[in-house]
């Protein structure tokens, strides 16, 4: 194994985060850079979830980059959000207009980082053998990209058909008179359902959890859309950078019990009726503070859901009943509950009814055998640190960030661990992304990332490594963040809860954007106050 390739930057990741992080670092900064990319391409969460039905949670015109004029006036989204396809067109066309690729090495893992305390210098080596030297280190790993596949009995003993929905075949996968079972209705499953409804033999999806699910309300942009977009965009971003989760829609400065309970219905009406996720994030503001507000909109979700479908044990199964409302990312859906009045489609409550084996045909439940020709795991992510966890990253003396995090992440920003020095964890555990729209946070962290680069280059600083005393108050600040809402009480991503053995904490900041950039901002202003910076 060679070591002495050498490069300014090394990124880890060539989605969304790498991407615009190499065009900073590469085109801007003019530092030498090289990236490496597990996938054949880019794109990342778009390049590896494929799934039918996937799509933007998201506007479109409010999700893509906002960094180049050219680039927002040139590409042209067809929906209000986007599908998969299109998705990853968007990116690879990102990729082509600023030339990417040549710095981009793809099919290629990196396996460890470790820092090097006597030459400021991280070593980071791939699953191809490689070995790169490079000043900084940047984790753009994603925050749901490492997929979870659940300890099920017998799982390995299928022999049909089987995939993690992440991991989805690139081939198109035909479900025309197949018998198809799905594990999991999460955001993703909400998605796949309805699109696998469409032609399938018989489907048969086990849930564990119900889930608050909303209509997403996509369409077509018409062209007249088109041209208010383009016209529109410095609007567009700007209203991002000021709401809560970087969406449009934004919370009601005013309490559920300001209005009267047939005024909450209608506004409640109203927002179900819109598209996206004002009904979310667009509602009262004590909706996920205060339980007894929570819950005259949970009802609400729960009465939707009793009318849509016709069966109402299985209405009843569907109700959500152990968490409150928008605790979990609500997942947007077009005619996901109606898929249930459908003969050939039917619910597992597999709490009720738990799976006991998968052998080589099907599965086991406690009641009943299932055969299948495919099984679709729809199972959700390691999240946030899932990723992170499965690169051997070693700090000062040694020390390894797993270990180091064992007990949750300890962060300053989100964006750097101490003892870390020169290392940044774009999206990272702890980071503005929590309920976000997630690009406008990766550009945010990028342009942060970048900026502190440029002044350490600017001001001879060869080293960069947060103090621990300014960690420790960023760790318990997302914490308290945190524990000032109802999102604690669900069993969701957020809190690590979906991976047995992880620990139960907030992963990522419940603050807000605002408060995040402003944060953000003041450290950075401060000339970088937090931080030990070594010439
Ligand atoms: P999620 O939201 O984590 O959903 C995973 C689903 O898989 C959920 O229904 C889980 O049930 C289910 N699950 C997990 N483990 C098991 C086991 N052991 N047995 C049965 N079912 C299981 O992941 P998604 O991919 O749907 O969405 C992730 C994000 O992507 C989403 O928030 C959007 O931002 C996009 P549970 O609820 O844990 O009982």
């Amino acid at each position: 194994m060679s070591s002495d390739e050498l490069a300014d930057a090394v990124i880890i990741g060539a989605g969304i985060s790498g991407m615009y992080q190499l065009h900073k670092l590469r085109d801007e900064l003019g530092l030498s850079v090289k990236v490496f990319e597990g996938g054949s391409g880019v794109g990342g969460t778009w390049y590896w979830n494929r799934y039918p039905g996937a799509r933007f949670d998201s506007e479109s015109y409010s999700y893509g980059y906002s960094f180049s004029e050219e680039l927002l006036q040139e590409w042209e989204w067809k929906e209000h959000f986007s599908p998969q396809p299109d998705n990853l067109k968007y990116l690879e066309f990102v990729a082509d207009k600023f030339n990417l690729r040549p710095n981009i090495e793809f099919n290629t893992r990196v396996v460890s980082a470790h820092y090097n305390d006597d030459d400021n210098f991280w070593t980071v080596e791939t699953d191809k053998g490689r070995s790169f030297r490079c000043k900084f280190l940047i984790t753009a790993v994603g925050v749901l990209s490492t997929p979870f596949v659940p300890d099920i009995p017998g799982l390995d003993n299928f022999k049909r058909d089987s995939w993690h929905t992440a991991n989805w075949p690139k081939d198109n996968v035909k479900f025309e008179g197949k018998k198809v079972g799905v594990i999991g209705t999460g955001a993703t499953a909400v998605q796949l359902i309805p699109e696998v409804a469409k032609t399938v033999g018989e489907l048969t999806v086990f849930q564990r959890t119900a889930n608050f699910c909303k209509p997403i309300g996509n369409r077509l942009i018409s062209d007249a859309e088109q041209i208010e977009i383009k016209k529109n965009y410095p609007k567009i971003f700007q209203r991002c950078k000021e709401t809560f989760g970087s969406f449009l829609a934004d919370f009601e400065k005013k309490s559920a019990f300001d209005a009267s309970p047939e005024e909450r219905e209608a506004r409640y009406e109203e927002l179900w009726n819109e598209p996206g996720f004002g009904f979310w994030l667009g509602t009262y503001e004590d909706i996920l503070t205060d339980a007894k507000a929570n819950e005259t909109q949970a009802e609400f979700v729960r009465k939707k859901i009793r009318s849509r479908v016709k069966d109402p044990a299985v209405a009843e199964m569907l109700c959500p009943k152990g968490h409150p409302f928008g605790t979990k990312r609500v997942p947007l859906e077009n005619g996901y509950y109606e898929v249930y009045n459908r003969p050939n489609v039917e619910l597992v409550d597999i709490k009720a009814t738990p799976i006991e084996q998968v052998h080589a045909t099907g599965l086991k439940t406690a009641e009943k055998d299932y055969e299948f020709d495919i099984l679709i795991l729809a199972t959700g992510f390691d999240t946030v640190t899932g990723s992170l966890d499965r690169i051997d990253i070693r700090g000062i003396g040694g020390t390894s960030l797993k270990e180091k995090w064992a007990d949750g992440p300890k962060t300053y920003l989100g964006m750097g661990s101490s003892g870390f020095p020169n290392m940044f964890t774009v999206v990272g555990p702890h980071n503005g992304a929590t309920f976000c729209n997630i690009p406008r946070c990766i550009e945010q962290n990028v342009e942060w990332v970048s900026d502190c680069i440029k002044y350490m280059n600017e001001n001879r600083i060869a080293r960069i490594d947060p103090n621990r005393d300014a960690e420790d108050k960023w760790t318990t600040h997302v914490q308290e963040a945190a524990a000032g809402t109802l999102f604690p009480e669900a069993d969701s991503w957020f809190m690590g809860a979906n991976i047995p053995g992880k620990k139960r904490q907030m992963y990522l900041y419940a603050g807000g954007s605002p408060l995040y950039r402003e944060k953000c901002d003041q450290v950075a202003g401060n000339h970088y106050e937090g931080y030990t910076l070594r010439k």
